[in-house]
């Protein structure tokens, strides 16, 4: 190799470190071990975190961005060590969260010859066939002069128009192959790129009419609203027009949820007033959010929307969401933050400031759902219970945690809780995962969330069946010195399946809980012992009363600390929407009924 030319390896982690790249997370294997090369001579200015399992690697790298708002990097080795990515990679794509995943392949030399792990019985080195489905776009480089032009429109795809996860398939010589005297520059590639677009001037003025003359207008908020750093132009959007703001589970903290306008969560499980307002609006403008089955009440009509009659405005960076699954009345192309900003300017140039007398006859009808929701809720405060109640659970960990905190939730029915009994006043209070929903996430994305901000608290909130699925995060947290909290919500079972199976097939239940095989009696390992085991501190927790005190010391302690926290499995969360099995039924709503516009 010519000595003045850099190899495929540092021309990436080069690129890396100039578009300030912190980290890179990952695993090694003998298809990257080049690339870690690049990393070790790099040391001093990008940062890398060897995981226990490639999941991790990318649950981390999700939550980073979540956190941060800054992609980063994985890097996993050639055949099984980047199958493991699939999982992570199809979680930030169904989230639109970027990461970049550079990931080893055999040596160009070999491809075709089925070489140690190659995937090659369809096509040669085929990787990018694996990951088709999983992500925004795959590059692979096969020379090393391919190298600089993959790597700046990976993250360019990465970044641009709805973010996603981007692959970086690299042949194992191509890392060490001569590419380029140097890395491609952001600043002439992708630094002065802006997708933040506005919606179209006559667009515009339709959908400020369309607010301006509705009588029971509600805002519903997704994701894009948080990640598009679009929470203080909504604020000031609902305060100016009196509009209050639902939100989907991926929205929540969009607006701090106590505010007066805020209605909470709009799913099967969501809040009366929630629900009960959007399915009666007569205008819906949806921003950032893509009415999944889980938010929609599986799309019944009645249960959480009504369109038509209401009439929606759907404003979103990817067309492809607009009109999905409703029709629309108004489809906006546009950046939220954009379109926000576009309305209240438009506002102003009308000196539109008279709310419509009915604003206020709609949020005092509003305040009576409310109260009938408050007064709903009210008995599962009190339960005081050994296993704890899971409500009870949910608000003792609520009220303990400092307002500058970040809770990330793995999947099963503790989310489902926490949506619920949580009340984020931050966008980045409650963290879930909404699309794909792969277990781990919460266990392994806690890290990344510390490392995106160090002096906040860090507590993640997951099933038992998730934690023991990914425990080795317990060595992780101890090797880097990352005091997150675990608590482990305990109660023996894949608790929201076997909820599925209680509530839609007559309780035949199999395989999915854990027991002990000569007892019968509900088993699991000691997570606290366990936890002890790796260095980490380690509490059971068995009464409601115990479990806040439990969750402040544990933050207090500023060390990785897992509470393992004994949780009743036999409640389910109700609420005011419904959610459908096709061809087993639907669940019927546990306040409220469906509405039936003009009854
Ligand atoms: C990797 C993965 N496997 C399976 C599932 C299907 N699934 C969704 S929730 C759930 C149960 C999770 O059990 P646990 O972690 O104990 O949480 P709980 O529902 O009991 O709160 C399962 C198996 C999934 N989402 N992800
Ligand atoms: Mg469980």
């Amino acid at each position: 190799m010519a000595s003045n030319l850099l190899n495929g390896g540092q021309v990436i982690v080069d690129y890396l470190i100039q578009e300030k790249v912190p980290y890179a997370f990952g695993l090694c294997g003998h298809g990257n071990i080049g690339f870690i090369d690049a990393l070790h001579e790099r040391a001093e200015d990008i940062k890398t975190i060897s995981t226990h399992h490639e999941t991790v690697a990318g649950f981390m790298a999700d939550v980073f961005y979540r956190v941060s708002g800054k992609p980063i990097a994985t890097f996993t080795s050639c055949g099984p060590g980047s199958a493991n990515l699939p999982i992570c990679l199809g979680n930030s794509y169904l989230d639109s969260v970027p990461f970049l995943a550079v990931t080893g392949n055999v040596p160009t030399s070999q491809f075709n010859r089925g070489a140690f792990q190659e995937l090659y019985r369809h096509y040669q080195a085929d990787f990018p066939s694996t990951v088709r489905a999983y992500c925004k776009r795959v590059f692979q480089p096969t020379r090393g002069e391919m190298v600089p032009i993959a790597v700046r429109q990976a993250w360019k795809t990465m970044v641009t128009g709805r973010p996603g996860p981007v692959v970086l398939d690299v042949p194992f010589d191509i890392f060490k192959e001569a590419a380029a005297e140097e890395a491609p520059k952001p600043e002439e590639w992708n630094a002065n790129i802006s997708c933040r677009c506005g919606a179209d001037p006559e667009g515009l003025a339709k959908a400020v009419d369309m607010l301006l003359a509705a009588e029971r207008p509600v805002i519903l908020v997704g994701q894009g609203v948080k990640y598009g750093g679009a929470a203080a132009d909504l604020l000031a959007l609902a305060e100016r027009l009196r509009i209050p703001v639902a939100c989907s589970s991926s929205g929540m903290g969009a607006i701090d949820s106590q505010h007066p306008l805020a209605l909470g969560l709009i799913a099967r499980n969501g809040t009366y007033q929630a629900n009960h307002a959007a399915r009666q609006a007569d205008v819906l403008l949806a921003l950032g959010v893509r009415f999944d089955d889980r938010t929609s009440s599986s799309w019944l009509p009645g249960h959480s929307f009504t369109i038509p009659p209401t009439r929606l405005i759907h404003v979103d960076i990817d067309p492809e969401e607009i009109a999905r699954n409703y029709p629309v009345a108004l489809g906006l192309m546009a950046d939220v933050r954009t379109f926000l900003r576009q309305v209240l300017a438009e506002i102003d140039r009308r000196k539109a400031s008279a709310v419509p007398e009915a604003r206020t006859r709609w949020l005092e009808a509003i305040e009576g759902y409310k109260r009938e929701w408050t007064s709903f809720i009210a008995p599962g405060f009190a339960a005081d219970t050994t296993p704890i109640h899971p409500q009870r659970a949910a608000h003792e960990i609520g009220k303990a945690l400092p307002e500058d905190c970040i809770l990330v939730s793995d999947i099963g029915v503790h989310h489902n809780w926490l949506i619920q009994f949580c009340h984020p006043t931050r966008p980045d209070s409650l963290i879930g995962s909404m699309g794909f929903g792969p277990m781990g996430f919460g266990v392994a994305g806690v890290l990344g969330a510390k490392l995106a901000a160090p002096d906040r608290p860090c507590v993640s909130v997951c099933g038992d069946g998730a934690f023991f699925m990914h425990a080795s995060v317990l060595g992780t947290a101890v090797e880097y010195q990352l005091p997150v909290v675990w608590v482990v919500w305990n109660n023996y079972a894949y608790a929201s399946i076997r909820g599925l199976q209680r509530g839609y097939l007559e309780g035949r239940e199999l395989a999915t809980d854990f027991r002990h095989p000569q007892t019968g009696a509900p088993y699991n390992p000691d997570f606290a012992a366990m936890a002890r085991s790796a260095g980490v501190d380690g509490v059971s927790v068995d009464r409601a009363a115990d479990l806040g005190d439990a969750v402040r010391q544990a933050i207090a302690a500023g060390r990785p600390y897992l509470i393992d926290a004994n949780i009743d499995a036999d409640q389910n969360p109700q609420g005011a929407g419904v959610w459908e099995l096709p061809g087993l039924g639907r669940s019927r709503p546990g306040i409220g009924g469906r509405f039936e516009p003009g009854r």
